[in-house]
């Protein structure tokens, strides 16, 4: 009913072909009040916080709705093909400085704000950020709409509006507890909700087949219950162009007709449970960063929120006449890790079932409208679903993945005759340990391309995860690095810096076109630049400082090297290696064996949330702060050795935390780390890296030059060969004197009031099975440490690593990633 022509041309938009309040500060004070009067219904003087950070937010939006709007009419008028990102996760931070950036608007709303007696700054600080997602997949997605919209690609975001994000973590004794996200309660500004654009997915039942007119076989699914997902939009705002493309979120709801049937035979409970059940489908993000669980309810989430945004596109976003035949050339559906790859089968369901093409056909279509990024190399983190599962949830969706995978083993056998190993090998069901569906094995099969995250990433995913795909289909697998986008994580995250970057390269134009920071590289050597940079880096310490004094309680020591681990606690990640490195130097000044002179004075800030059911990763959280606890209160450190773990590390404390980073820790396992993006953000923050030849590290290292990384560890190769040879982690606890003290420290309770017991669990794990080989690294680890003190002694040579560190990380922008999946991958 919305897209009647019947309408005067003239009547089309409020006034003239776009309508913005004027961008002066009194037009926006006038649009504010507006908003808090006759949106929120308050005075000023009687308003809250939060009216006015209501108020502020709708009237940064009115700047964006007329972009929106003719976005949206642009994209219609002239057909592209398309971008659909399907994610599970989008971890988008704070909305309103984006906002405020993205629409030149930073200073003319503080002014506007400043003259209605209120403080900007107070009024940001009220919005809870959507954490939609875990970590860095997550805030990947989130790069990469704001890229994308930056660079108008027509582009659609898909995925889940959650009503209860990532859990909000806090301390108790140390250790972590979890409390629920209810970051919508307060209302959200951001988001419009279209419950007239609601869509009907079904579960459960049965498959039937029976001949239709032509006497062809059709299949006919009938779900035994229905659930109403309802879009919720989100404005993207490209940089300063005028573009703002959307996001689309499906929240779950109860289906009426299934509700009211229950509710007409008098069982009031009943239907209201029935109510809950759907409900529960977007309620709560499942907190696991890296090893999904076979929960059915996380299928339901993925089949609910792909179903919704395919039907969505085909029937709401394409042309009422569209011909099927050429969907490939109006979109690719870029599959974010495997979380959504249950679009395959659903599009073919829909082509084969529903619009009565003939499998080949539909498959042909299918096979060129996915692509698929895997994260991981993790083999614990390849989604597998139970077969007896799957048929029970999407009974259709079962019978489509055996007759994919049939066709996909018999092309195997034409290509290589007698080798049965091999079907086995590469068959999308798994035999063992139980009957299941392999899902990366799925998205390689439809996929036109398959990527992984970062250069050695995408080697390994070639030669260790997928070979006999490799080999099979060659030219389906490439690489497209990671990236950040400028826009948040420099331009507002860091506005010293940018002030400085724009004043030395004389254009803001590196917002945009992050190439131009190599211009930077000729001032490392200016000791006025030099000085100035120092100064950025000494503010941005400052404002932490007060950032944690006020959220946290804790003191920043200012004049601190801030040495900074902050990703999700993961094993792979090694913090306990970070931790043994802490514990080693406190030992060292305690025993006599390191002069106190010689310890450089340094904060080690942690970050981290552990997934709930993980305990190691939890043991390990209690660990540091407990460490933390003894460490800072200890005389004997006098001030050169501190510990701080903020609790609910997030996007809002990223922002904070990396501007004011010297050290950036990236210590994984070699081989074990897909890409990292934290890494990115840290280097083009001015912070040097300590790191181990994993993931984006790599391509770090190469483009800042060695003399600029503080590189360490085995490599991936090394590790390999040492695990064939056999490792054993005692052997190296025997040999090495500081890593028998440290870890003995540790174990006889001395940070735990005493008690061996909750050391022993991180203790015991690294000396008897360590399968992320810490003490392997300790060694070398230590020794970069000492490369890493040596090298701040001398500001002047650690601020000019640092300015070509910024000069030569361009590469790293999102822009860059999404010009790569565009030539590579998308051809949109
Ligand atoms: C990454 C995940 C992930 N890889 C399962 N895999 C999840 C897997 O909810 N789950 O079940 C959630 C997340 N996340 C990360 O992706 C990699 O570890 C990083 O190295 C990489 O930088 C990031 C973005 O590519």
């Amino acid at each position: 009913n919305r897209r009647g022509s019947a309408f005067p041309a003239s009547h089309e938009l409020a006034t003239g072909p776009v309508k913005s309040p004027p961008v002066t500060v009194d037009g926006f004070v006038q649009e504010f009040l507006s908003e808090l009067n006759y949106g929120q219904g308050v005075k000023l003087s009687q308003s809250t916080i939060n009216d006015q950070y209501l108020a502020l937010a709708r009237t940064v939006r009115s700047y964006l709705m007329a972009a929106w709007l003719e976005t949206g009419h642009r994209r219609r008028k002239n057909p592209t093909k398309m971008v659909a990102y399907l994610s599970a996760e989008y971890l988008l931070g704070r909305q309103l400085g984006n906002a405020l950036l993205s629409t030149n608007l930073i200073s003319i709303a503080e002014q506007a704000m400043h003259e209605c007696g209120i403080d900007i700054a107070e009024l940001r600080a009220q919005e809870i950020e959507p954490g939609l997602g875990n970590g860095g997949l997550g805030r990947l997605a989130a790069c990469f709409v704001d890229s994308l919209a930056t660079m108008d690609v027509p582009t659609i975001g898909y995925g889940i509006r959650y009503e209860y994000g990532i859990f909000r973590q806090s301390f108790e004794d140390g250790r972590q507890v979890e409390q629920p996200d209810p970051w919508l309660r307060l209302g959200s500004p951001w988001e419009f909700p279209h419950p007239e654009r609601a869509v009907t997915v079904g579960f459960g039942g049965q498959t039937e087949e029976s001949a239709d007119e032509e006497g062809r076989n059709r299949c006919r699914w009938t779900p035994e219950r229905q659930v109403r997902g309802v879009p919720y939009h989100y404005m993207v705002p490209g940089y300063r162009n005028g573009v703002v493309n959307t996001l689309r979120l499906w929240s779950a709801e109860a289906h009426e007709g299934f509700d009211l049937q229950v509710f007409n035979s008098g069982d009031y409970a009943r239907a209201t449970q029935a109510q809950t059940v759907a409900e529960n489908i977007s309620k709560v993000l499942y907190p696991d960063d890296s090893t999904p669980q076979g929960k059915e309810l996380r299928l339901q989430q993925q089949y609910f929120f792909v179903a919704c945004s395919l039907h969505d596109f085909i029937e709401n976003t394409l042309p009422g006449d569209f011909d099927l035949q050429n969907l490939p050339k109006r979109i690719i559906f870029q599959l974010n890790d495997t979380h959504p790859v249950i679009a395959v089968p659903e599009l073919m369901r829909l082509l084969v079932d529903e619009k009565g093409f003939d499998w080949d056909e539909a498959w042909a279509i299918t096979q060129q409208c996915f692509a698929y990024t895997c994260h991981t190399l993790l083999p614990e983190a390849l989604e597998v679903w139970p077969v007896e599962l799957l048929g029970r949830l999407l009974p259709r969706h079962l019978e489509i993945i055996y007759r994919i995978n049939d066709d996909f083993l018999a092309q195997v056998r034409e290509a290589f005759p007698g080798d049965e190993w091999r079907v086995r090998r590469m068959s999308i069901i798994a035999e063992h340990p139980q009957r299941s569906v392999r899902m990366a094995f799925l998205a390689t099969v439809a996929a036109v391309k398959v990527n992984g995250v970062a250069a050695l990433h995408s080697q390994l995913l070639r030669d260790n995860v997928l070979p006999d795909f490799a080999e099979l289909w060659p030219e389906k697998f490439t690489n497209v690095t990671n990236g950040i986008t400028p826009r948040r994580f420099v331009r507002l995250a860091n506005r010293r810096l940018s002030g400085l970057v724009t004043e030395a390269l004389g254009t803001e134009e590196w917002v945009t076109d992050l190439d131009l920071l190599r211009g930077l590289e000729p001032l490392a050597d200016d000791a006025a630049f030099r000085e100035q940079f120092r100064q950025v880096k000494a503010a941005n310490k400052n404002r932490l400082a007060l950032v944690l004094e006020g959220r946290d309680g804790l003191v920043l020591e200012q004049d601190h090297l801030i040495d900074v681990m902050v990703k999700r606690l993961h094993e792979y990640k090694r913090q306990s290696l970070k931790l043994l490195h802490v514990v080693s130097l406190y030992e060292g000044v305690r025993s006599g064996r390191l002069p106190i002179e010689r310890v450089t004075p340094r904060t080690v800030l942690f970050g981290a949330k552990a997934a709930p059911g993980y305990h190691l990763a939890k043991e390990t959280i209690a660990l540091i702060n407990h460490v933390a606890a003894v460490v800072n209160e200890d005389p004997i450190m006098q001030g050169r050795l501190k510990v701080l773990f903020p609790a609910n590390y997030n996007v809002n404390l990223a922002e904070k935390i990396i501007p004011a980073a010297d050290l950036s820790e990236q210590i994984s396992l070699a081989g074990k780390e897909a890409s990292g993006t934290g890494n990115m953000k840290f280097a083009l923050n001015g912070a040097l890296t300590i790191g181990t030849d994993d993931g984006a590290n790599v391509e770090i290292r190469q483009l800042v030059g060695d003399d600029n990384f503080f590189l360490f560890g085995l490599s991936e190769p090394e590790v390999e060969a040492l695990r064939k040879e056999g490792y054993v982690p005692s052997s190296y606890y025997e040999q090495d004197p500081v890593l028998r003290a440290t870890l003995d420290l540790i174990g006889s309770g001395h940070f735990t009031n005493g008690s061996r017991h909750s050391a022993a669990a991180v203790v015991d794990n690294l000396l008897h099975h360590d399968p992320f080989m810490a003490l392997a690294d300790f060694q070398a680890y230590l020794a970069a440490q000492d490369r890493v003190d040596e090298a701040y002694a001398d500001q002047d040579a650690w601020s000019r690593m640092a300015i070509l560190n910024v000069a030569r990380c361009g590469f790293f922008s999102s822009d860059r990633s999404m010009r790569d999946y565009l030539d590579k991958i998308w051809h949109a």
